[in-house]
């Protein structure tokens, strides 16, 4: 049977909350994060703001040279938890097969909920005029297909306010226009080297069989590549009490040497903040840390460990990343071009006694990170970095 699978993210979602909130920014560029002067990274802008080339994560200074009109708005995290919440409980009122995928974005099983609407269509339509009401007027992109992948790309491609269906049976057609980094996983050096190769878009893909694109891109990556680019992702989706693991990981821009220890050192330590920051705000516990390292070929190693007591805080996660990579990860030279640390056996809360084992060390740093959440709750991602993030070297 065919599933249905409906992938929500609001459009430009922190700006659209200060436009929502403060009508006289309305219809001005818009730019959430960072200052005029040009300290911190934008957070996101508005679709104004984006005109001049604005965008999430560019260095503020950059934004304001681009775009000299554009209003510098401090983020208000408190603001957009509590509309996140909201739109998340919309969505659940249609399906209890939710699962969230970060502060704006979430997939919807809608398989078995259908009862509750005209058709697919139909709920997908109600859900966005749900959105709507429920947050006085925030508007979301709605991407509706046979599975995950493809719903993901629809919701993406005629945004903001944006509707876009995929029906079982058009999925080849629908990815075959498509540029290759619509594909998860391929970012920008990764689409260099497929270019460099001819292809260029998804259809491109289509036209090699699994064993070629394996034996260009290793077992791994090749089979990826290879069914995605055909729309297929038997992926389910995954609720919150269902969740199995959380992890994090990225491609590194630039290749990083096999022995190169404080950059590796570096990407860890952001990699393990992002997993603890989740995990603290969920209040839950991982007790199996498992690192994953791709070399330069695509092979792709994944060495687990699981430890004796779960843990939780950037720290612990961190440290044991890092052994795990010095003892167990051997590339015979080949160049790093992606890292992911990932904790699973998950618990929901600490069992009582191992606050009791708690040394004053962990103590302390666990108030710290918690201060840490505080403050960022307050001010944003980018208030606080850990000075190794920021490529100094402390000593
Ligand atoms: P996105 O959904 O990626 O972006 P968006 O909602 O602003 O715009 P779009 O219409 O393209 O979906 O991210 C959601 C929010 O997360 C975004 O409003 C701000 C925040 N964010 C950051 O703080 N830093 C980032 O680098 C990104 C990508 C997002
Ligand atoms: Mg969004």
């Amino acid at each position: 049977m065919n599933r249905l699978i409906l992938h929500v993210d609001m459009d430009a979602f922190f700006a659209a909350v200060e436009e929502l909130d403060r009508p006289e920014l309305r219809g001005k560029a818009v730019i959430v994060g960072g200052t005029p002067r040009g300290h911190g990274v934008v957070a996101t802008a508005n679709y104004e703001a984006r005109k001049y080339g604005v965008h999430s994560a560019m260095p503020a200074a950059r934004a304001a040279k681009l775009c000299p009109d554009g209003v510098f708005v401090r983020p208000r995290m408190g603001r957009y938890s509590a509309l996140s919440h909201t739109v998340m409980e919309v969505l659940g009122e249609f399906s209890p097969e939710l699962e969230q995928i970060s502060v704006d974005e979430a997939f919807l099983d809608i398989t078995r909920s259908l009862r509750l609407a005209n058709g697919p269509i139909d709920m997908a339509r109600r859900i966005k005029k749900r959105i709507r009401e429920a947050t006085g007027g925030l508007t979301a992109s709605v991407g509706l297909a046979p599975n995950k992948f493809l719903a993901k790309v629809a919701s993406d491609l005629e945004k903001p306010d944006g509707l876009v269906v995929v029906e079982p049976g058009q999925e080849l057609a629908f990815l075959a226009p498509l540029p290759i980094e619509r594909i998860w996983g391929i970012g920008p050096r990764t689409a260099e080297l497929l270019h460099s190769r001819g292809y260029y878009r998804i259809a491109s893909l289509q036209n090699r069989s699994q064993a070629e694109l394996a034996a260009n891109f290793g077992e791994d990556f090749g089979t990826h590549v290879f069914r995605l680019a055909n729309g297929q992702d038997d992926r389910p989706v995954v609720t919150e009490h269902e969740r199995k693991s959380v992890s994090a990981e990225t491609t590194l821009e630039n290749f990083l040497a096999e022995d190169n220890r404080d950059a590796i050192a570096s990407v860890l330590l952001a990699l393990s903040e992002e997993v603890s920051e989740r995990m603290r705000h969920e209040s839950i516990w991982g007790q199996t840390l498992t690192l994953k390292v791709r070399d330069e070929k695509f092979r792709t190693r994944t060495r687990s460990r699981t430890l004796g007591e779960p843990i939780q805080l950037t720290d612990s996660i961190y440290r044991t990343a890092l052994e795990i990579y010095e003892k167990r990860v051997h590339l015979d030279g080949l160049r790093v071009r992606l890292l992911g640390v990932g904790l699973s056996h998950l618990i929901v809360s600490r069992p009582r006694q191992l606050d009791l084992l708690d040394g004053p060390v962990e103590k302390r740093s666990q108030r710290v990170e918690k201060a840490v959440d505080a403050i960022r709750d307050r001010l944003g991602r980018t208030a606080i970095t850990r000075g190794r993030l920021l490529g100094k070297k402390r000593r």
